[in-house]
């Protein structure tokens, strides 16, 4: 994974005092936006003060529903998070937002773009959003994105929404972290029907048409629609919305199913959800050291059992069972 390989192979100190973890903690439940701010930066760092954060984070954990928005480059996802927020605000819900912006580190431009989009919620202490950029993290993005939805849910915010690119399995993998998963797509993108049949679809609890004001929209909701209807046995549980980020149409609606999904959800005690992360956690740490372990025996170290697969005697299979048993 390049992630890791360009990762520093130990934790970057702290930049808070580990000796007062509570306060910093405490300082961040009461709101104040510079604790919050410190703290998501020492998980996201995955610093040497991140396990002591986590630690302290447990007993505050499993209040935030975790709402993740994905779909193609330029479906609208980050204009409808923000019309979203607006919604949650009035009826006096506080949410903190993860963006994970897909360009590169270093040229922000996207990030950047997103902040301008989301302005209005910046100025409001109900909210409270971060950027993320999709690489250079360490043990992955997706890990680092659920240990700040740990902080935000710490924080005490009562929703979190994600924001993905959905367009590789690293961001599939991201929203697979959420409580309630929303695929949106919009009509004129071309080829996002197909990018949503390998793999997008699946995932989806609500799916979303954005941009509902542009022509196609309702050509793209039959699409959808006719899409779902192979997985016959779901797709009738699978509310199919129109939305009109820009204007606000269908917005409420989508909040609604929201809360309607949500209500459902959370009826799973808390602790099953953040067990459903943790496990995640575990597969992806898992797999991880595997491919760690395959790299460091060197190209040459699986030929034996490259060999025995080719002649025959042994499946591969048997052969990934050996390398996961050595
Ligand atoms: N007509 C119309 N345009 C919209 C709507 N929602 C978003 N847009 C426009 O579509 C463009 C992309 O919107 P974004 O919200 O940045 O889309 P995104 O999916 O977050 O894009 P990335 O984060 O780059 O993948 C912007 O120019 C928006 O103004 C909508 O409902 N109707
Ligand atoms: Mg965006």
């Amino acid at each position: 994974m390049t992630t890791a390989k360009s990762a520093p192979s130990v934790a970057p100190p702290a930049r808070i005092d580990l000796n007062d973890v509570a306060g910093l903690i405490a300082r961040m439940r009461s709101g104040e936006r510079r604790a919050i701010s410190s703290v998501i930066t020492e998980l996201e760092r995955l610093s040497e003060a991140a396990p002591h954060l986590l630690q302290s984070l447990q007993p505050h954990l499993g209040h935030a529903l975790v709402v993740g928005f994905t779909g193609p480059p330029g479906a609208g996802k980050s204009t409808l998070v923000n019309a979203v927020i607006d919604n949650l605000r009035k009826s006096g819900r506080t949410v903190g937002v993860i963006a994970v912006d897909p360009s590169s580190p270093i040229s922000g431009g996207a990030i950047l773009g997103d902040r301008i989009r989301m302005t209005a919620a910046l100025d409001d202490d109900g909210v409270f959003v971060r950027s993320l950029a999709s690489r250079g993290y360490l043990g992955g993005l997706s890990p680092a994105a659920v240990r700040i939805i740990d902080a935000l849910d710490g924080a005490g915010f009562d929703i979190v929404l994600l924001e993905t690119v959905g367009t590789g399995q690293n961001e599939i993998d991201v929203a697979e972290v959420a409580d309630i998963r929303i695929v949106i797509s919009a009509p004129g993108l071309g080829d996002d029907i197909q990018a949503m049949k390998s793999g997008l679809l699946e995932i989806a609890d609500i799916l979303v048409v954005n941009k509902g004001d542009r022509p196609g929209a309702e050509q793209t909701m039959q699409q959808l629609i006719g899409a779902l209807s192979i997985r016959a046995t779901v797709a009738d549980k699978i509310p199919v919305l129109k939305t009109s980020a820009l204007n606000g149409e269908g917005v409420a609606k989508l909040v609604t199913t929201i809360d309607e999904i949500g209500h459902r959800v959370t009826l799973d005690d808390a602790k099953s959800r953040r067990r459903r992360r943790a496990r995640y956690l575990i597969a992806r740490a898992a797999s991880d050291l595997v491919a760690t372990r395959i790299k460091a025996g060197g190209s040459g170290a699986l030929d034996p059992l490259a060999d025995a697969v080719l002649s025959g005697t042994m499946t591969p299979d048997a052969a990934a069972r050996r390398v996961l048993e050595s």
